[in-house]
Formats: structure tokens, C-alpha cells, sequence
């Protein structure tokens, strides 16, 4: 029945999966895996993992066609790596190797490493995994331990299995008992976590249907944020479109969209769900452009009011505020500069009496900083604006739609209309 159960599946992939070139890739994948790389680098595999009996080396079972040790209670004490092969043998060809924990010693690991077992008859395999576990110093005598960070490698060659790579682990529990501690609990969570983490697992859980769905470990945190992430990204890609007209409904609804939540932004009108903003969030400034730029804008009037004047003329009873001397001139010495300025500026007024021009003069010496302070701002502002207008994009469209359309130059066509209606 499972034999069954796998070749159909296999015959249904084929021509998807099956081709050679993604048999050579895999291949390469579980030699990387083999060497060691997995340490550095996170490889692509389907992961199985849930409560304690909940039926996990079961589906394994089913998918994969090996007939996995299964009990009532405590059964899975390692991961187990099966890597499913279609390869044109006479007979099914399986190889099985340990590879050690990090934690093992030098000693352990030689002797870990040298276990090795081939066959091409499926019921050896039982008798394979005990000297496995055997090998793991998990033979159930008194003082032996319970779970084990080792890994069983199983290569299972075929000319009908489906080329991919499955991974059984132990179940999750919470309570300890007679037959497992507190700390096997740590162990396993630890183990199953360290695999779901991994950025390419997929996560296959397995879930009793006598136990509410929400209740189960392993539907929590990780996997109902996974969830929840398909979700917002199927919402994302919108509906299907195959016609023209189809397509081009779908642009006109990004299209209005974008304009009515850029729009949004830039009065500073913060309703719609894209702008909602809790304590503790750190980007609500990347969305909400309008409080963005009052903000920019508050830190530029300070910068003005320090730096805008090219000194800082000082009272003679006073202590200057700038600290470079460079910075700031007294108040006499400054009237001598302006007496000076006076006699350069001398136009055909009759004596006693000033050019006005020397305001003039005065002035466009003391806002020379103006230019990269301002030059500044309009730098921090189309930022705000492109980071405001990326995230809206983010949010209205999926990835390949984004990409294609910012390839177009929308990103700074808009940009530059964001900025220009922000300042007007
Ligand atoms: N009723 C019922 N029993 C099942 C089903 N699948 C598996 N079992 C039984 O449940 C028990 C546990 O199954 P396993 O596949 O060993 O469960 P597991 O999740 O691998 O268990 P651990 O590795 O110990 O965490 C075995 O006795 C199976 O025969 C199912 O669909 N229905
Ligand atoms: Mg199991």
C-alpha cells in the first residue's frame, strides 16, 4: 500500500520534478550536505516534524515507500535524512551513514563516521536503524540516553522514487515522564527548531486529528507565522489573469492603489491598514511620508537656526555658543569688517550717508551654509519619499510584478512627483 502510495506520487511528478538536470542538482545539494556545508549554508529539504506520535514516521512511510520504524509512544529518537533518488538500478539501492553531532569528540566521531550499511533489500532496514541507534549509544540498557543529535543519512536509490529529500524527526513534548526528562524535551525542541529555522526547510507538519489543530506545538509560533505569510503573499499576487483585459485590470487596480495610498501619505491622512502603527514598531516613519517630512523638516529649522549664518556674532558680555573660533567673531571686531565692506561697496552717495547694497553683500555672506544644509534636505526627503513609495509598492503588488514595473523607471518617475508635491 505505501509502495503504492509513492509510485503513484512519483508517476504524478514526473515530467515536474523529474527531470535530470534537477536529479544532477540534487545530487550536488546532498554531496554539499554530505561534506558538511550544511553548517554554513541552509540546502533545500522537506522536513517532517509534530507532536509525539502524531503519525510523523507514518507519512514518511507513505511518501518515501521505506517502511520507517513506527510505534505507539516513544519511537523517533534522531533525525533521520531521506534522501529519495530515481536512478536506473536493477534493484533498490540503500545506503545508510551517521553523521556525527557537533558536540561529539574526536574519538566518537571517527567511530560514527565509520558506520556505514548497503542493501538493496527493504527489510533489512529495521535491523540497519537498530545498529544505528546501537552505534548512538541508544540501545534503551539502563544509563543509555534517550534522544541523540546524530544523523542518520539514509540514500535510497530507485528507478522509480521521486527525487527529494525528506527529513524525520523526533516528536515534540512538553511533560516529562518516566521514559523521558525535562531536559530530552529541551533536546528535541531544540533539534526540531534548529531544522525549521533553516531558511530552505519546508516544513511539513503532521498533526493528530484527535487534538485541536491550534493546540499542537507544532502549529505554533513558526508555522502560524509561516501561514500567515503564504497568506499575505497569495493575497498579493492578486487573482489569476490569463487575458489581456485581465492583466490590464489588475495594472489599472495597482495603478489606483498606488495613487490613492501615496496620496494618503502625503496629507498626512493615516486610515487606511497600510499606515496602522503599534508601540514598538520601528518603520512606521518609512510609511507614514507626511509625519516623516514634518519631522525632517523640524530637524532641518533646528539645523538652520545653529548653523545657517556663517558666524555667530557674539556680545561683548556674553560667552560664544560655538565652540571653533573660526565659527564666531565679536561684536566690534565684526563692525570692523562691515566698516570695511562699507568702503567697498562705495557707490555715488554723498557723504555721512551708505550704499544699501552692502546689505546685500552681508547677507549673502552670512547664508553661505544654506546651500548644502537645503541641498541636504531635499536629499532626506526624496529618501523618505522613495522608501514611502517602495513600501506602498511592496504592499499593492507581488514581487514580479514590482520588479517588472521599477524596471520601467516608475520608481523615479513618481519619486520625483512625491517630492514635488511635498514641497509645493
Ligand atoms: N489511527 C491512526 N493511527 C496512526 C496513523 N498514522 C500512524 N498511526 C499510528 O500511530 C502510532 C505512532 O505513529 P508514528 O508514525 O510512529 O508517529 P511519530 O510521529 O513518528 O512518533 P514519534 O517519532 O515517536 O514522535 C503508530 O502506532 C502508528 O501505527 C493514522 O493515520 N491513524
Ligand atoms: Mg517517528
Amino acid at each position: 500500500m505505501a509502495m503504492d502510495l509513492a509510485e503513484n506520487i512519483s508517476h504524478k511528478t514526473s515530467g515536474l520534478i523529474q527531470s535530470s538536470n534537477h536529479r544532477d542538482l540534487l545530487d550536488i545539494v546532498d554531496t554539499l550536505r554530505n561534506s558538511g556545508v550544511s553548517h554554513y549554508v541552509d540546502l533545500p529539504q522537506i522536513i517532517v516534524c509534530g507532536s509525539q506520535s502524531s503519525g510523523k514516521s507514518s507519512t514518511l512511510e507513505s511518501l518515501s515507500g521505506i517502511a520507517f520504524p513506527t510505534a505507539e509512544g516513544l519511537c523517533t529518537r534522531f533525525a533521520t535524512e531521506l534522501i529519495l533518488r530515481r536512478g536506473e538500478t536493477d534493484k533498490p539501492e540503500i545506503k545508510v551513514q551517521i553523521q556525527p553531532a557537533a558536540g561529539r569528540t574526536g574519538e566518537e566521531r571517527i567511530r560514527l563516521a565509520a558506520f556505514s550499511a548497503e542493501t538493496s533489500d527493504q527489510n533489512d532496514f529495521a535491523k540497519i536503524i537498530e545498529s544505528a541507534k546501537e552505534a548512538m549509544s541508544l540501545s534503551g540498557r539502563e544509563g543509555s540516553k534517550i534522544f541523540s543529535t546524530d544523523v542518520l543519512r539514509i540514500e535510497s536509490t530507485s528507478p522509480t522514487a521521486p527525487n527529494i529529500t525528506l527529513v524525520d524527526l523526533p516528536g515534540l513534548f512538553g511533560a516529562s515522564d518516566k521514559n523521558q526528562s525535562d531536559d530530552d524535551a529541551t533536546l528535541v525542541q531544540e533539534l526540531v527548531v534548529g531544522y525549521m529555522r533553516q531558511r530552505r526547510s519546508i516544513i511539513l507538519a503532521v498533526v493528530t486529528a484527535d487534538n485541536p489543530f491550534a493546540n499542537q506545538p507544532v502549529t505554533k509560533s513558526d508555522v502560524q507565522s509561516g501561514i500567515k505569510d503564504c497568506r499575505r503573499k497569495l493575497t498579493r499576487l492578486g487573482r489569476a489573469r490569463s487575458t489581456k483585459r485581465e492583466k490590464h485590470t489588475y495594472l489599472q487596480r495597482i495603478s489606483s492603489q498606488l495613487s490613492k495610498l501615496i496620496r494618503a501619505g502625503i496629507d498626512g491622512v493615516y486610515a487606511d491598514k497600510f499606515y496602522e502603527s503599534y508601540p514598538g514598531q520601528a518603520d512606521a516613519f518609512d510609511r507614514r511620508l507626511r509625519a516623516h517630512v514634518q519631522w525632517i523638516l523640524s530637524e532641518y529649522a533646528d539645523k538652520m537656526r545653529e548653523d545657517g549664518h556663517s558666524l555667530e556674532i557674539v556680545e561683548e558680555d556674553e560667552d560664544p555658543v560655538r565652540e571653533i573660533s573660526s565659527k564666531y567673531i565679536m561684536r566690534v571686531d565684526y563692525l570692523e569688517i562691515v566698516s570695511d565692506l562699507m568702503v567697498e561697496c562705495r557707490g555715488r552717495e554723498l557723504p555721512g550717508t551708505f550704499n544699501p547694497m552692502v546689505v546685500g553683500d552681508m547677507f549673502s555672506r552670512q547664508c553661505k551654509p544654506w546651500e548644502p544644509i537645503t541641498q541636504n534636505l531635499v536629499e532626506r526627503i526624496h529618501d523618505a519619499a522613495t522608501t514611502t513609495f517602495n513600501k506602498v509598492v511592496s504592499e499593492i503588488c507581488d514581487q514580479n510584478t514590482r520588479s517588472r514595473l521599477m524596471r520601467l523607471h516608475m520608481e523615479w518617475k513618481s519619486c520625483e512627483a512625491v517630492v514635488y508635491v511635498v514641497a509645493q
